[in-house]
């Protein structure tokens, strides 16, 4: 048997207090992270334990027996920290659901045991930070000590600067907890060890993201780990004029053996711009043709390799790290070691603190002035830093997905006659939106701009049902734009839905007047219609698109609609919408 990377990466032993005794470790930081961000942040405690006596370790709840937290307090001066993201509707990440499962219906006692908590959240969001708030409480409900606040972050500000400043208040209160002192060491934050090859040996990675020729040698099931080089079969702009774009995007997936259902999300390995990977290359004096590894000094940990590992440096830079993003504040101090004016070093060291005018100035060169790792390399030349140092600071675990970098490479995948079509490596991810069981069922869709994708779908199974002959229950859409002749999009088929008498159409479109004309006010009009479903016949209600403005507005609607109509007080109405929610007769599905 072939060993796959994956194979390398977990490790059979799930005892995480076993690992901590064998190593002299005293504290360990889970986390529940989908993206990554949560892991990095538990990545960058965990090292700095060693400032202050704790050495420390980094696990997934996922990999561990989480029922072990009954007896951390064998290990003496022992610590549990916690950083975990909330995602959707309150829910927390794939690899934390057990553990959080755990806690809901278990009543362990964990009496003795400290723990600190730091949630990833984005208040765009109605459920923010849900996740952290909740395990926060129950592990005090079940007898756990708290050693520190309940950090929060949110990611629609500026997370990073919430971490680091509650990471800032949090080091301190350990050490009084614990009644230690730090050390004042300013710790080597590296990780990995770097050993580039001469000759290039037999196993190398190319992109696959995990097993070795996964992309070359197909085989199912597909998942995240194992995606699908899936044939694009047409890739066209929806939009009729203006120099905005949506693409209209068709995945081939027969003989895949993968399950798309209406509403899943179907998600996209993109491929950074070589110019930038290139440029890296050059800015740090590197042939990005070598063929290295990063080896994981802490041999305890179930992660040997930040990424699948031997492969050449373009191919990390093109396949395995966000390069477009901006970088956080440790990666910023990482590069002012490699600053030979004292001009850029102190400047780099400033936006790296926690200093009311370092945090300002991240604020402006970084985030407003957005720049990505090629810009701050460009504009302070005499940072040269050692590229495999640059690599894992920069990593992205399971890969974040950056708007610019996903669109900006589709644009490019058109398929043309005579050729062989385009292929794009991709996998399901499966959603709560699903349509009702009985297609009598009637529904409320509303969805403007982007937020129509799932109800496309939604729409043509009903479409497929009526067709079958079977009866189906009121299909009423509500969707925006800005304007009728610039971005209606898929204003033919609507249309032709709506004139074959399946679909009841809401359009609001808000800058073909004066004022604005927004989803939102057209609900308002339709008081009775709406109670018509939700109410009187147990309809579905869903909600997709941008979650800041419209998803909140709406939901203030539909919740002033309950009070009238349903005669209820605020209260009763709020209570309404959450067993709606509870019986999964209303769903959103919102970004911002
Ligand atoms: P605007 O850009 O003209 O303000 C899709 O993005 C449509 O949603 C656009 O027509 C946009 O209008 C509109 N929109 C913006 N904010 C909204 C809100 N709070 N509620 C509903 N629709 C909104």
């Amino acid at each position: 048997i072939q060993p796959t990377a994956m194979s390398l990466q977990t490790s059979s032993d799930n005892s995480f207090i076993k690992k901590l005794q064998s190593s002299g470790r005293s504290l360990v930081v889970f986390y529940g992270s989908q993206t990554g961000t949560a892991e990095e942040f538990a990545g960058r405690l965990a090292k700095e334990g060693v400032r202050y006596r704790m050495k420390g370790m980094v696990a997934d709840p996922e990999e561990c027996d989480m029922e072990e937290l009954v007896n951390l307090k064998s290990i003496p001066n022992s610590l549990a920290v916690f950083c975990l993201a909330t995602y959707g509707e309150g829910d927390p990440t794939d690899n934390a659901m057990e553990f959080y499962e755990w806690l809901q219906n278990g009543d362990a006692d964990l009496t003795g045991l400290n723990y600190a908590m730091f949630g990833l959240g984005n208040k765009t969001y109605e459920h923010y930070n849900e996740v952290a708030i909740y395990v926060d409480k129950r592990l005090e409900d079940l007898g756990a000590t708290r050693v520190f606040d309940l950090g929060l972050g949110d990611d629609d500000a500026n997370i990073e600067d919430d971490f680091i400043t509650w990471k800032d208040k949090f080091w301190p209160a350990v050490c009084e907890h614990f009644g230690i002192e730090s050390t004042g060491e300013d710790i080597s934050m590296r990780q990995y060890r770097l050993q580039e090859f001469d000759e290039i040996p037999e196993r190398v990675f190319y992109g696959e993201m995990a097993r070795l020729h996964s992309l070359k040698n197909q085989r199912p099931p597909y998942d995240a780990k194992n995606p699908y080089l899936s044939k694009i079969k047409v890739n066209r702009e929806l939009h009729k004029t203006g120099d905005r774009s949506c693409m209209h995007i068709e995945f081939d997936i027969e003989g895949s053996k993968m399950r798309y259902d209406a509403g899943d999300h179907l998600a996209v390995y993109p491929v950074n711009n070589s110019e930038l990977v290139e440029k890296i290359g050059k800015l740090c004096g590197k042939d990005l043709n070598t063929v290295f590894t990063l080896i994981n000094t802490d041999e305890e940990s179930s992660k040997k390799h930040p990424f699948p590992c031997p492969c050449t440096y373009r191919t990390a830079l093109t396949h395995y790290l966000d390069i477009t993003q901006n970088p956080r504040t440790h990666v910023l101090k990482e590069l002012s070691e490699y600053c030979s004016d004292p001009v850029e070093k102190e400047k780099l060291k400033l936006m790296s603190s926690t200093k009311p005018e370092g945090k300002a100035l991240y604020q402006k060169w970084i985030i407003e002035d957005n720049r990505n790792i090629v810009h701050i390399l460009e504009d302070m030349p005499s940072c040269q830093p050692a590229l495999d140092h640059l690599l894992v600071e920069y990593t992205t675990p399971t890969g974040r997905l950056n708007k610019g970098v996903a669109t900006t490479w589709l644009k490019l995948k058109v398929p043309k006659d005579g050729e062989e079509p385009p292929t794009v490596p991709i996998f399901i991810r499966k959603s709560q939106f699903r349509l009702p069981t009985k297609p009598q069922t009637p529904i409320i869709m509303i969805g403007p701009g982007t937020g129509l994708a799932p109800f496309r779908g939604f729409i043509q199974e009903r479409n497929n049902s009526k067709e079958e002959g079977k009866p189906v229950g009121d299909t009423i859409l509500y969707f925006g734009c800005r304007k009728r002749a610039e971005d209606f999009i898929y204003e033919e088929e609507l249309l032709e839905y709506e004139k074959n008498g399946l679909l009841k159409l809401h359009l609001a479109f808000s800058r073909d007047q004066a004022h604005k004309v927004y989803v939102s006010h057209l609900l308002e009009k339709e008081g009775d219609e709406v109670w018509k479903v939700i109410g009187d016949n147990n309809g579905h209600l869903y909600i997709c698109g941008d979650a800041k403005g419209m998803a909140s507005d709406v939901r203030n609607v539909i919740l002033k609609i309950i009070q009238e109509k349903g005669q209820m007080t605020e209260q009763q109405a709020q209570a309404y919408l959450k067993k709606m929610e509870t019986q999964k007769r209303m769903s959103a599905d919102v970004w911002s």
